[in-house]
């Protein structure tokens, strides 16, 4: 095995680390059995990982679900000195309504009590039901006000609705006024999406997620959702879903639709696209443990702006975290980058 250095000089915090209760996987199941929704890549994804006999199937059933000694042994093994432990997607996004409220409080109580039991190793986002656009809200509150949860995880569209639809907004508004972050975790394109990547298995973590997440946040800027929250803080994983490397277009071409006023439902906006990437977005290096689109995010977003995830349990490669130890950047943006950053924006 890699060694993995003892005391670099910061505390390597994680900030895209996946859990889910034994009860939730066994309302996927549910959901699978019952045909209760119709989202082909959710049915590719749990149909997998809640019953595949694979070593990685098993592997990761094991792990997730354990938030006690077991995972901080496993991040002792890494040198991670904290967790912070998101609700695993599609999370309660693909349960009915009611169900899903009550099924994130109960992930927020219990992974609250992992929390407690583990204070300097493990922290948490809390898991809201976008289907109860006031409910979520509510929870969001009680979730960070009660029991000291620092921020929202939502795992991206719900049943193929996406958070640029203003009826979604009670929960920005909160997020806002609580200043915590929203992390816009993925899950696989929508049925209106997902046919051409399913054709060729491209629907999961090896582009669909990306994609889908890129286009979800491009949706959001536009909207000017931005504009009516302008302090929100919104966190996305795997070196920013792409989204960095195309701000030049994005910037031009949405300037060129807006004057060309080609779209009547395209509205001008206070800012660039790219102002509120640089601004309003943070971004982490989840899953992807590569020095050329981990420092081309940290040249276009800034230091401060760019934060060390691992991905545990999906992406427990010990020898990723030699390599983000060896990032050429100063050692004070290297602080940043697995510290303080994290430290800040989800008040740790
Ligand atoms: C996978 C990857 C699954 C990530 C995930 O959650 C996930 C995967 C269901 O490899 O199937 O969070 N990921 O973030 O890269
Ligand atoms: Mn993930």
């Amino acid at each position: 095995m890699t060694e993995i250095k003892k005391d670099p000089g910061y505390r390597r915090i994680a900030t895209e680390e996946a859990w889910a209760p034994p009860e939730l996987i066994t309302e996927f199941r549910r959901v699978l059995e019952k045909k209760l929704i119709n989202d082909p890549a959710f049915e590719s994804l749990w149909g997998y990982y809640g019953g595949h006999p694979s070593e990685r199937a098993q592997n990761l059933l094991r792990r997730i679900q354990r938030i006690d000694e077991s995972r901080i042994a496993d991040m002792d093994a890494t040198g991670i000195d904290m967790q912070l432990l998101l609700l695993t997607a599609p999370g309660v996004q693909v349960l009915e309504r009611d169900t899903a409220v009550s099924m994130a409080k109960f992930s927020n109580d219990v992974v609250a009590e992992a929390v407690r039991k583990h204070p300097t190793r493990l922290a948490a986002l809390a898991a809201v039901a976008p289907q109860a656009p006031a409910e979520a809200a509510k929870e969001l509150e009680r979730a960070v006000k009660t029991l000291g949860l620092k921020g929202a995880v939502i795992n991206s569209h719900t049943r193929g609705e996406f958070l640029d639809d203003p009826k979604f907004w009670d929960i920005f508004a909160a997020a806002e006024a609580l200043d915590v972050p929203v992390y816009i975790h993925p899950s696989g394109p929508p049925p209106q999406m997902a046919q051409p990547f399913l054709e060729r298995g491209l629907e999961g973590a090896i582009f669909g997620f990306g994609v889908e997440v890129a286009l979800h946040v491009l949706r959001i800027i536009v909207s000017g959702a931005f504009d009516r929250f302008p302090k929100l803080k919104i966190v996305i994983g795997h070196t920013g879903e792409g989204l960095p490397f195309w701000l030049y277009r994005i910037d031009y071409m949405h300037a060129a639709s807006v004057r060309s006023q080609r779209y009547a439902h395209m509205k001008p906006l206070r800012k660039k696209p790219s102002d509120y990437i640089r601004e309003n977005l943070y971004i982490t290096n989840s899953g992807v443990a590569w020095e050329p689109s981990i420092m081309f995010c940290h040249k276009v977003l800034g230091p401060d702006h760019v934060l060390y995830a691992m991905d545990y349990p999906y992406q427990f490669e010990p020898q990723e975290v030699a390599i983000a130890d060896a990032l050429p950047m100063s050692d004070i943006d290297k602080k940043k980058f697995f510290q303080l950053n994290a430290e800040k924006l989800f008040k740790l």
